[in-house]
């Protein structure tokens, strides 16, 4: 939601009509990456702080430095923080940052994925483990080799393969990695690199991982996201083109691709027939929220569907100090998932 409507909204008002409450409330949390692991839910968010930063299209002021994780017994159970899962000063290449997270499990084991700004100010995606599902998690000592930008979601396919969605724009950086190095000119500019408003617009990529998790198995692939006639969506669509906060789910067989459209502030999802795409725009699965990011996670609970949401009313709408929150979604028979308003006003 954009800052300019924060002063007018009447927060008391708000939290009551809200269709759901922040699940964790005495610390801030946000970007929640949600997971069923052995009959247990599992959240991995951002662990959002003050640190003082001042407001930029960068995101400086998303200074975060460490993150914990929360684990619920049941959809309707209390939620639970853990201990520190991972501090940026435990990652030898990160210098600060610390963006949204997830997680896998493979063969009892725990994989944390998670962004950071590295010593040259370039986002990369580092990889922690872990002999249980709350950490605390060893990072591996360098990042990913040829990962870059934000947002890692890791989904795990039916055949036991596992992929790495990621990608983000502005202070995300994808705009910056057009020919495939980093361009560093104009640092202070979140838009410089941007295609055109009727060129394509940029695409999240993808990659298979390695068997032991901690690498990427091939050259990270674009990610096409097509509109109703097959064309790539153009830049200027904002309401619908890829910003950042990948994730992917699978129901009745196909594969959906979820995103946020970042400056216009949508949660929206396009479907397709493999991992790799090319992924049809189908929707929005989430209106705008108090705040101006939104980051969300799909994940199954004993046969229901839930979204896994931040927004920043508990703050009063300071946009870096956000509040995980959760609300059952409906696919519809033909396969499009119903919108959620997060307020009933
Ligand atoms: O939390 C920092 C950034 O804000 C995330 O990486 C983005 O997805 C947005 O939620």
């Amino acid at each position: 939601m954009p800052e300019e409507s924060i002063e007018h909204i009447d927060f008391e008002k708000l939290t009551e009509t809200a269709i759901s409450q922040p699940l964790v409330k005495h610390i801030y949390t946000a970007d929640p990456s949600a997971h069923y692991f052995n009959g247990k839910i599992y959240i991995y968010p951002s662990h959002d702080i003050d640190a003082g930063e001042a407001f930029d299209d960068l995101g400086s002021h998303f200074a975060m430095e460490d993150y914990h994780v929360i684990s619920m017994d049941s959809i309707d159970s209390e939620a639970i923080v853990h201990g520190l899962a991972l501090h940026v000063n435990d990652v030898a290449w990160a210098k600060q940052q610390m963006w949204a997270p997830d997680a896998q499990e493979k063969d009892g084991k725990y994989y944390l994925f998670f962004p950071a700004k590295d010593y040259d100010d370039v986002f990369k995606i580092g990889v922690a483990i872990s002999d249980s599902p709350t950490g605390p998690f060893k990072a591996q000592p360098e990042a990913i080799k040829e990962s870059f930008s934000i947002d890692p979601a890791v989904f795990k396919d039916d055949d036991g393969s596992y992929y790495m969605y990621f990608g983000g724009l502005w202070g995300g950086q994808l705009q910056r990695w057009r020919n495939g190095t980093f361009n560093a000119e104009h640092p202070e500019s979140p838009t410089a690199f941007l295609p055109k408003d009727n060129e394509p617009a940029l695409l999240p990529y993808v990659a298979k991982m390695t068997d032991d998790l901690l690498e990427f198995d091939e050259k990270p692939k674009e990610i096409e996201i097509l509109d109703e006639n097959g064309n790539l969506l153009l830049a200027g669509d904002n309401d619908r083109r890829f910003f950042e906060a990948a994730w992917l789910h699978k129901y009745n067989g196909k594969y959906y691709f979820s995103y946020s459209t970042g400056d216009t502030h949508f949660i929206c999802y396009a479907v397709g027939d493999s991992p790799y795409g090319p992924f049809t725009y189908g929707g929005r699965i989430l209106n705008p929220v108090v705040g101006w990011t939104s980051h969300h996670s799909v994940c199954e609970v004993e046969g229901k569907w839930y979204l896994f949401y931040h927004d920043s009313s508990l703050s009063k709408g300071i946009t870096h100090l956000r509040s995980v929150k959760v609300a059952e979604i409906t696919h519809n028979k033909d396969g499009s998932i119903q919108a959620l308003n997060p307020y009933k006003i």
